[in-house]
C-alpha cells in the first residue's frame, strides 16, 4: 500500500486554515508497483494491488505462496496417529551427521523427517528415531487457490518401502493424488501435482510413514501453491 501525502499550500476557509490535498497521479510513473501488479490512484496516495494469480503486498508478486513450511515448528494444529511423527519437525540438516554426510535438501530451518530426532535446537545434532516408528500426519485444511502444488519430497525406497512412504492430497475425504518417494535418497526433491480441477476446494495433506524397514521414513518440506503449471508430476 503507498502511503505518501502530497500537501499543498493551507488554505483559509471561514477563518480556519486547512491543509489543501494536491493529488498526484503515482500510478503515471512506471515501475511505482512490482511487476505482475496494478497501481491504483487515490486522493494523496496510491495503492499496488498483486494481479490476478499473483501473490505478494503489491510491490513484490511471485506466482507461488507458501502453505506449510514448517518454520514456526508447531504442529498443534495437525493430527498425528501412532508414533513416528512424534518427534517433528525436525531442526536444522541433522542428516547430515550421518556416514555418507547425507544431506536433507530442506528449506529454511524446519522440516519433517521421520528418521530424525531433533525437535529443537537445543537437542543434539543427528539425534534420530530411526526407521521403525510408523504413522500419519494429517495437515489443517487450506483453499487451494493455484494451479499447482509444489513440494519437496525424499527418503523411502524402491522394493522395501513402496508404497508405505507417501504424502497425500485429500479433497472432501478422498485422496486425489499421491506421491511416493521411491529413489532410497534422504535428499529431497521438488515435486508437484496439477490440481486445475480442485481450485477452490479446501484440502489436506497427509504425510504417512507405514514402514519400519530399510528407508522406512519420509521427508517433507516446503508445500507451496502456485498459479501456473510450471511442470508437474501427476501420478
Ligand atoms: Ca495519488
Ligand atoms: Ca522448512
Ligand atoms: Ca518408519
Amino acid at each position: 500500500m503507498g502511503n505518501e501525502t502530497n500537501q499543498g499550500p493551507k488554505k483559509m476557509v471561514n477563518s480556519h486554515y486547512y491543509n489543501v490535498i494536491l493529488d498526484i497521479n503515482e500510478c503515471r510513473e512506471e515501475l511505482r508497483c512490482g511487476k505482475d501488479a496494478a497501481c491504483t490512484n487515490t486522493e494523496g496516495s496510491f495503492r499496488c494491488t498483486c494481479n490476478i494469480g499473483y501473490y505478494g503486498d503489491g510491490y513484490i508478486c511471485t506466482e507461488c505462496y507458501t502453505i506449510f513450511d514448517f518454520e514456526d515448528h508447531d504442529l498443534s494444529n495437525w493430527t498425528l496417529n501412532g508414533t513416528a511423527f512424534n518427534n517433528q519437525p525436525t531442526y536444522g540438516n541433522n542428516t547430515l551427521s550421518r556416514r555418507g554426510r547425507a544431506w536433507s535438501n530442506h528449506k529454511g530451518d524446519w522440516w519433517i523427517g521421520t528418521f530424525e530426532n531433533r525437535p529443537s535446537p537445543s537437542e543434539p545434532f543427528g539425534g534420530q528415531q530411526g526407521d521403525g516408528p510408523q504413522g500419519s500426519l494429517t495437515s489443517p485444511s487450506f483453499q487451494i487457490t493455484g494451479k499447482l502444488l509444489t513440494f519437496l519430497i525424499g527418503a523411502g525406497c524402491r522394493g522395501y518401502t513402496s508404497p508405505n512412504i507417501r504424502a497425500e492430497l485429500i479433497v472432501d475425504g478422498v485422496v486425489v493424488r499421491k506421491e511416493t518417494p521411491t529413489e532410497c535418497d534422504g535428499a529431497m526433491k521438488e515435486k508437484s501435482w496439477n490440481v486445475t480441477d480442485y481450485a477452490g476446494k479446501h484440502a489436506q495433506l497427509r504425510l504417512i510413514d507405514y514402514s519400519s524397514g530399510f528407508w522406512g521414513h519420509i521427508n517433507f518440506d516446503h508445500l507451496q501453491a502456485c498459479h501456473k503449471l510450471i511442470s508437474y508430476t501427476d501420478p
